[in-house]
């Protein structure tokens, strides 16, 4: 990609992150997009989180895929072509990508080097798979490769990343998804589980203080690609349960009353205002496939860990 392209590129995506940066902070009560947290170092960050004792959901969901590989690879057609939304690490792609029959890896992601990098790792270890990586926010409608347009097409959305969206988000994603595999399409998907609220508590406010470090790097974001002046030891990361709404709320509070300034405007905090970085909603996987059925999938299959704290759901396009 040639210099030019390059800043141009950059500018579309500072406008759209200023845009919402702008737009968020000037809501009551203050909101900004978790798709923000995911630059090199959020990414990285995120790696970290996935590995913390507390964190259940990455390791749970990898269990569940080795101990059904069998079971997966069989709702798998041969030679299809495996499409994951928001790939990140690739990690547990890996793993259908060793079990299943597919012959060509789709990740999609909007972390452009960290997905170049993978892919270049991936191609190294599964030289029969062809790797066409996509850079593309998956939270929005995007084109396939023309070269896997004849293929049957497997969706792969782990890690309950779907618990970012609003309920009737979801669905709009579910419908999108749809729409961009076809409807002789699979779709696996991860979904973590409600559950005990001490468990949900400490997987997203972990001992080491990893994740107050995600969620603070947006700042640190907003300061190095927006010129904010954002001071990150004025605000504190919280994060709790919302029992009615069966989410997680991740916040950023403002110790004190304070103005912050970005892009010639100001924005002013009290004591105590937060900004509400980031929802993940918990399902029971009766109130999942109900939502899945809403978005025009039927449920063909589901693996539960015997702990019952995630599960992992193969979706066929209802007819
Ligand atoms: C990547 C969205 C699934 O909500 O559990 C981890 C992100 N936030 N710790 C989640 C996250 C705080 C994660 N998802």
């Amino acid at each position: 990609m040639n210099v030019l392209a390059k800043t141009q590129q950059l500018d579309v995506e500072r406008s759209a992150f200023a845009h919402d940066v702008i737009e968020g902070l000037a809501r009551h009560p203050k909101s900004l997009p978790p798709k923000y947290f995911y630059d090199d170092t959020g990414s990285a960050l995120f790696e970290e989180i996935t590995r913390l004792p507390e964190y259940y959901p990455t390791r749970t969901e990898i269990s569940i895929l080795q101990e059904h590989a069998s079971d997966i690879a069989a709702v798998v057609p041969k030679g299809a072509a495996l499409i994951e939304f928001g790939a990140g690490a690739t990690t547990k792609a890996r793993l259908l990508l060793a079990s299943c029959s597919v012959d060509t890896y789709v990740p999609v992601d909007i972390s452009e080097q960290f997905l170049q990098d993978q892919a270049e790792i991936l191609r190294r270890d599964f030289p029969r798979i062809s790797v066409f990586p996509v850079i593309a926010d998956f939270t929005q409608p995007f084109e396939l490769p023309p070269a896997i347009q004849s293929m049957a097409k497997i969706g792969f959305f782990p890690g309950s990343t779907l618990g970012n969206f609003e309920p009737h988000e979801a669905c709009g994603f579910l419908r999108r998804a749809g729409t961009i595999l076809g409807t002789q399409a699979t779709m696996i998907i991860g979904v973590d589980l409600d559950k005990d609220e001490r468990v949900l508590h400490a997987a997203y406010n972990d001992a080491s203080g990893v994740t107050a470090r995600f969620n603070l790097n947006l700042l640190t974001r907003i300061n190095r690609e927006l010129g904010g002046n954002f001071d990150l030891s004025a605000f504190a990361h919280r994060a709790i349960y919302n029992r009615e709404r069966h989410r997680i709320e991740m916040h950023l509070v403002s110790r004190k009353a304070q103005t912050v300034r970005l892009l010639g405007r100001s924005f002013s905090f009290r004591q105590g205002e937060s900004i509400h970085t980031e929802n993940s909603y918990k399902y029971s996987a009766e109130r999942f496939i109900a939502l899945a059925r809403g978005s025009g999938w039927a449920s063909r299959a589901s693996w539960i860990d015997q702990d019952g704290l995630f599960s992992v759901h193969a979706l066929v396009a209802a007819t």
